[in-house]
């Protein structure tokens, strides 16, 4: 809402002006009488008014909203959700930020930039990484990077156990045994609560369990993981969820995603495939609805390079070559 002042010589005229230029639309903040410097009293009316009626009608034909209506239209269209671009615009004071498009882009991206969060790297305590996900987002092939980037890639070597709890699908078991065997890192399957705790005191003094799950939930899959949680609680080692997410999401599953996945903690988000699309608006939607950090990018399938500490530079220069192709 915008605050405008209307002065006559009286206050009902002023009040008069006010709804000359705005109709109904205005509520009436202060009024008072003032004299002045030529001695003459004058009434000052404060009314307030809806920021885009006051630029409407203030502005002429329109040339603030054009813009903001078109850089709207361009981010909506590009994945950012309409709410979210209302909410921001609606937050902008200065007209003149309004009125010009490339400018209104910048704040746009500055204020996605703001809101985008990231988790750094840290590895300076002993934990538990599990990596949840919808099925073939890539939670596999990333923890076979990240067993690698811990025990072999990083200043220090980092001893690393891969648990599987993906039990359920054909060949899942091989996949990551496979994986394993070539970076000689401790692997094991796990089918119960009891073998994960076993593990847990087993691989007691490693710097990192990794974990894989299955990518489909089923009830039993769920209930499983959860309790897998709940046991961990109990270790001296921290427990991180992290969500398996490809940057191909398509708008209409993002929810979904989130719905199956939220039953568990999640503390951050993998983005994986950022190598197979071209836009990540859907992606950074994701991120503004749901506020979850980004913890790693995988930008392909070679195991172990493929992968980077997440960047919110490397992802909004993406989303901006996108929008340019337009
Ligand atoms: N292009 C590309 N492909 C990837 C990336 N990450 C994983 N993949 C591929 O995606 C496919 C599925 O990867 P997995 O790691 O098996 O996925 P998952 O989440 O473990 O799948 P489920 O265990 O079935 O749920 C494989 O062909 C991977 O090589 C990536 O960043 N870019
Ligand atoms: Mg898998």
């Amino acid at each position: 809402m915008i605050k405008e002042t209307f002065v006559a010589s009286d206050p009902k005229s002023a009040y008069e002006q006010a709804v000359k230029k705005y109709g109904d639309n205005i509520t009436l903040i202060s009024a008072k009488q003032i004299t002045y410097e030529d001695g003459k009293l004058r009434s000052e009316i404060v009314v307030e008014v809806a920021k885009n009626l006051f630029i409407k009608k203030s502005f002429g034909k329109m040339p603030a909203a054009g813009a903001a209506d078109e850089v709207k239209a361009l981010l909506a269209d590009k994945g950012i959700s309409s709410e979210w671009l209302d909410g921001m615009l609606d937050a902008i004071e200065e007209a003149s930020i309004l009125e010009d498009k490339s400018l209104l882009v910048s704040y746009l991206i500055g204020e996605i930039d703001e809101a985008l969060k990231v988790k750094k790297e840290d590895l300076s305590l002993p934990k538990i990484m599990m990596l949840v996900g919808p099925t073939g987002s890539g939670k596999t092939t990333t923890i076979a990077k990240l067993a690698a980037r811990y025990a072999y890639l990083m200043e220090k070597p980092y001893k690393v156990a891969l648990l599987n709890l993906d039990n359920y699908k054909v060949g899942a078991v091989e996949q990551l045994e496979h994986y394993a065997d070539i970076m000689q890192i401790e692997h094991v399957s796990i089918a119960s609560t009891d073998e994960f705790r076993k593990n847990l005191e087993r691989f007691a003094d490693y710097d990192i369990i990794l974990i894989d799950t299955a990518g489909m939930s089923p009830y039993d899959t769920r209930k499983f993981i959860k309790t897998i949680g709940f046991v961990a609680c109990g270790s001296e080692k921290q427990i991180e969820v992290s969500l398996v997410l490809a940057a191909t999401v398509k708008y209409e599953d993002m929810e979904d995603i989130y719905k199956n996945f939220s039953f568990l903690n999640l503390d951050n988000v993998i983005v994986t495939k950022f190598d197979e699309t071209k836009h990540f608006g859907t992606l950074l939607n994701f991120m503004l609805l749901y506020k979850l950090p980004m913890s790693y990018f995988s930008t392909g399938q070679e195991v172990p390079d493929d992968l980077m500490p997440a960047n919110k530079e490397y992802l909004l220069e993406q989303f901006i070559g996108d929008m340019d192709e337009k």
